[in-house]
């Protein structure tokens, strides 16, 4: 008998320095106690309901966020098994609760865990992070009770009533000696709940946020998967095939589901998920679907004679020009490579994918000859502009041969040649330009003046792009490429600010740069290239004191409550044009004292939607989104 009590401590002390860990390194286990972080508990809770949804026996998830920010999370599962271990003492779903990676371990060795976050941590760090947490089983005719603080057990399971129903339910409050903060962000748990419904399909997410006196309430459930998720991306869209092209199968190892619709758009909106998680940076699976695509394609093309025998094969890149597409594999062991690990690694896939793909996609455009020739016709131009963007590219290069670089006439060029410390500032405008020119620092800060009319890049294909004689300077000056040709290894500036005056159209320019950068050279983005210039908006000027820059109305509030306002003269600033050369350099250019914000794009999705709308030809999404407008800057991230 003593034994086994020494036994039994034992056990228990390893728990608790387990769960100890997440709390002294909580960034290793959920990545940041940032509001990433945060969503990331609840995610990791609905991903165990996802599971039991996989395995067949979950069709609906209820998310709550109480009062208090404290996040309930029930489902209609079989309810986390109850059965007491033989040695630990310790009911399954406590173990599931206070052993670390105890979801990976019970994964690995019976395929029961398949979905799961990027980190993929589990209940136990959740319970962790908590100050407290409790757990409510239905399950064998009873309800069972279970209650943690920080992850330490201070109620085990106990009976505590019965129930003829089943499934689990957990609230937690997060604890706020961990996180920044704990005020989830509603419009983010709701995207994510949409984006898993449109994942497993049939599976029902309801999501409700009772924090403020007016509930706000959102319910998913798509019969249709991932065709319903193209026809959500392309809803803003002109279609050439009215319905998404769908595949799906499950051959034991590797299920497989794709979705895939083309727009007369010019973008490849092409989504991987893997296990539910959106793999950012491709992987095996892409390829397997982009291979897919240029065979089928190709072949179909040759074998009607759309293409002649004497014709080159069309291209990846012509076959994917306008394409929305969605990729979802469930894998077992999968490996996540890559600079944000969400590159799939797994060498299998591509071939399973692949075959997947060309075997349904080649029965579909046999079946389907309008929609075949429609999407052919498309590639077949896309291809031909290709070619017109190539020697248009060429007679540039031809014309310009004596010289080694071309630069914009209207380019005043910094001295210093190393990328890291140089900036190129876009301005709106000459008479700004100007006083840029000459507030600038020659060694590492290089003007591009912009003026009249930009090309809306939504409505143009690459080949116009290129000759287009406002974008061209910004292609030149930048001089690394553009499109499929863009190698961010070769700008010559670390820094791209667009300066723009902070009124209705310096909005309007900076819109048309942005989604330029975003469609043509992503990667300037992605890597956190692109900034935004923040002139002032007020100058606060009272004899005997030094004049002060605003850059909010806040601030000048601020401002003004600080000095009393006698005498005090307030000018606004209509535009950069109207600030001399040396104080632009003073508030918007002197790295000592200048505001920048950098345009970061952590959710691609996103700003496709938003950049469709934006520049887009429909009106009416285009008014309801400037009427939510703050969305579009918080979506910015800027
Ligand atoms: C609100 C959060 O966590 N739901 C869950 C289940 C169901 C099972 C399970 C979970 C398998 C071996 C540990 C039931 N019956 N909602 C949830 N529902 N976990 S989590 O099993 C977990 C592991 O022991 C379950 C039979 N098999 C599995």
């Amino acid at each position: 008998m003593e034994k086994y009590n020494h036994e039994y401590s034992a056990n228990q002390i390893q728990v608790l320095e387990g769960l100890e860990a997440v709390r002294k390194r909580p960034g290793m286990y959920i990545g940041s106690v940032s509001i990433r972080g945060l969503h990331h508990l609840v995610y990791e809770i609905v991903d165990n309901c996802v599971d039991e949804a996989l395995a067949g026996y979950c069709t609906a998830i209820e998310v709550k966020i109480e009062p208090g920010n404290i996040i309930s999370v029930e489902d209609n599962g079989r309810g986390i098994p109850i059965d007491i271990h033989p040695k630990t003492h310790i009911s399954a779903a406590e173990t599931v609760y206070t052993v670390l990676h105890a979801g990976g371990k019970f994964g690995g060795d019976s395929g029961y865990k398949v979905s799961g976050g990027l980190h993929g941590v589990g209940a136990s760090v959740v319970n962790a992070l908590s100050e407290w947490l409790e757990v409510q089983i239905q399950r064998d005719g009873g309800l069972y009770q279970m209650k943690f603080e920080r992850g330490k057990t201070v109620q085990a399971l106990t009976k505590i009533g019965d129930s003829d129903k089943t499934g689990t339910k957990v609230r937690f409050f997060a604890d706020d000696t961990i996180f920044e903060t704990l005020n989830y962000d509603y419009e983010i748990l709701e995207d994510r709940f949409r984006e898993i419904a449109f994942l497993t399909k049939g599976l029902k997410i309801s999501i409700e946020d009772l924090r403020e006196e007016t509930p706000k309430k959102a319910e998913f459930c798509y019969e249709g998967g991932l065709r319903s998720f193209v026809e959500y991306l392309n809803k803003n869209k002109e279609k050439v095939n009215p319905e998404p092209i769908y595949l799906e199968k499950d051959n034991g190892d590797v299920p497989v589901e794709v979705s895939l619709q083309y727009t007369t758009s010019y973008n490849e909106n092409i989504y991987t998920f893997v296990n539910n998680i959106n793999t950012v940076e491709g992987g095996t699976h892409l390829e397997g679907f982009k291979r897919a695509l240029t065979k089928v394609f190709n072949e179909y093309a040759r074998s009607h004679s759309i293409i002649k025998e004497k014709d080159a094969n069309l291209q990846g890149e012509d076959i994917r020009e306008g394409l929305t597409a969605v990729v979802s594999v469930k894998v077992k062991d999968p490996q996540f490579e890559g600079q944000t690990k969400t590159k799939l690694g797994n060498s299998n896939v591509t071939g399973i994918v692949q075959a997947i793909v060309v075997d349904g996609l080649s029965t579909f455009l046999e079946e389907n000859p309008n929609i075949a020739k429609a999407i052919l016709e498309k590639c077949v131009s896309a291809s031909r502009a290709r070619e017109a963007a190539r020697k248009a590219r060429e007679l540039v290069r031809k014309k310009n041969s004596l010289e080694v670089t071309t630069l914009p006439g209207k380019l005043a060029d910094c001295s210093s040649k190393n990328a890291d410390e140089c900036e190129v500032y876009i301005v709106e405008g000459d008479s700004a330009g100007g006083s840029a020119k000459q507030g600038r620092d020659r060694r590492t800060q290089a003007i591009l003046p912009l003026w009249g009319k930009m090309l809306n890049v939504e409505k143009s294909r690459a080949d116009k792009i290129y000759n287009n004689d406002k974008l061209k300077p910004v292609i030149q000056a930048i001089g690394a490429g553009i499109g499929a040709d863009f190698d961010v290894n070769k700008i010559r500036y670390g820094k791209v600010v667009i300066m723009a005056d902070a009124d209705v159209d310096g909005a309007h320019i900076r819109t048309l740069l942005l989604t330029f950068f975003f469609r043509y050279m992503r990667p300037l983005i992605e890597q956190g290239h692109v900034f935004l210039a923040q002139p002032p908006l007020y100058k606060v000027s009272k004899k005997g004191i030094k004049d002060v820059y605003c850059y909010t109305d806040e601030e000048l509030d601020e401002q003004l409550a600080k000095i009393g306002r006698d005498n005090v003269s307030i000018q606004r600033y209509k535009g950069l044009g109207e600030m001399n050369p040396e104080q632009l350099w003073e508030t918007t250019m002197d790295p000592a004292n200048r505001i920048f914000v950098r345009v970061t794009m952590d959710d691609a999705m996103k700003a496709d939607e938003i950049f469709t709308v934006l520049m887009g030809d429909e009106i009416e999404p285009r008014r309801e989104f400037i009427e939510k407008n703050a969305k579009f800057v918080k979506n910015l991230d800027i």
